[in-house]
């Protein structure tokens, strides 16, 4: 497993049920500014984001998410 830079956030997502969940919430987590790279991983409800500056995004992912229609809870770091 790699391991998290200081600019990777790892959520725990709640609600994801398919495929199309996953990549329902990847594009909503991509249309955030700033945001590098996205990995969303069903088997655990984990959504790992890679952004240009971690400074003050958690909360921004959390809503976008929600926008999305499912419950983000930021785990690490
Ligand atoms: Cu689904």
């Amino acid at each position: 497993m790699e391991t998290l830079d200081a600019n990777t956030l790892l959520f725990s997502v709640k609600g994801m049920t398919c495929g199309s969940c996953a990549a329902h919430i990847e594009r909503a987590v991509r249309e955030v500014p700033g945001v590098v790279d996205v990995i969303v991983d069903r088997p655990t409800n984990q959504v790992r984001i890679k952004t240009s500056s971690d400074t003050g995004q958690a909360d921004v992912f959390v809503r976008a998410i929600a926008l999305a229609g499912y419950v983000a809870q930021r785990v690490a770091p």
